[in-house]
């Protein structure tokens, strides 16, 4: 079984999802407007502080029932995957011992210049802060948009979709590729796909099996049957 997560699955843990109407002083921006390379050039101080400002939502934020119905799911399916678009590490805190972060996670530093994480760097008044090493302004170790994924992740993301029996992609739009490739390919592969979401996406009519509803509800329900042995998951 192969577990494609996208931000919906944090929803029910207060961290809004990436299309979600932003708050605040952050209503005035799309994420994708912030989230790209250009964006951190033209006003490193505005992206960074958007970064911070999630940064402690997400510290905020519980691990939710959708993910812990995934951490049983790993210990009781044989060959699991869980790749996740998510950036926000609450898979990792809810127990998923391997999880396949596609977009990297928020709670890790990069220099924006060497593009190596950075652990700690000292304290000044500078926003960005800078780079022990080199001096470049430090970033979020995220994939932003028009940035390569990792390509380590991507390809095992790629094995695992193709040679799974079951895909369940969940609580995402499923409009940001390559990610959102990942439930295609695998039915191109012959596997059987259940998407779990409150609205339809791109991948609703071709999925096997929609089940319309939160995921923090659908997961720990589809749990219930597979231990009463109603449903099997492979
Ligand atoms: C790439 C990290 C190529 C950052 C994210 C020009 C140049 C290059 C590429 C492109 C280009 N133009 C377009 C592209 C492709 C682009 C793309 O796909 N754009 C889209 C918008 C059209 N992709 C890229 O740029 C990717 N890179 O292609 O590189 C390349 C190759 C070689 C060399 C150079 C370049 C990079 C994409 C990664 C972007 N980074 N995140 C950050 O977080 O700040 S993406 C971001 O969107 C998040 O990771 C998020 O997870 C992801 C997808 O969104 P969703 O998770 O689906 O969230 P969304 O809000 O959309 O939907 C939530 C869903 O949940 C909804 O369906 C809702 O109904 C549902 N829901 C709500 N509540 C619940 C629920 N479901 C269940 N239960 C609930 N309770």
């Amino acid at each position: 079984m192969t577990v494609l997560t996208g931000s919906g699955l944090s929803a029910e843990s207060g961290v809004p999802t990436f299309r979600d109407a932003q708050t605040g002083l952050w209503a005035n921006f799309q994420p994708e407007e912030l989230a790209t390379p250009t964006a951190f050039r033209r006003n490193p101080r505005l992206v960074w502080e958007w970064y911070e400002w999630r940064r402690k939502l997400v510290a905020a934020a519980k691990p939710n029932p959708a993910h812990l119905a995934l951490v049983e799911l790993e210990q009781g399916v044989p060959r699991f995957t869980l790749v996740t678009q998510n950036v926000d590490g609450l898979h990792q805190r809810a127990g998923s011992r391997e999880v396949i972060e596609l977009h990297g996670n928020i709670n890790r530093t990069k220099c924006f210049e060497e593009d190596r994480v950075v652990t700690d760097w000292p304290d000044t008044d500078e926003v960005p802060p800078r780079c022990p090493h080199c001096g470049g302004m430090l970033r979020p170790d995220v994939v932003w948009f028009e940035e390569a994924l990792p390509e380590t992740a991507l390809t095992l993301a790629l094995e695992r979709s193709a040679d799974c029996e079951v895909f369940l992609s969940i609580g995402t739009s499923t409009v940001v590729y390559p990610a959102a490739g990942l439930p295609f390919h695998a039915r191109s592969r012959g596997a059987t796909v259940v998407e779990i979401n409150p609205s339809s996406t791109p991948l609703t009519k071709e999925a096997d099996y929609v089940i319309n509803g939160a995921a923090g509800l659908v997961l720990p329900e589809l749990l219930r049957r597979w231990r009463g042995g109603k449903c099997s998951a492979r």
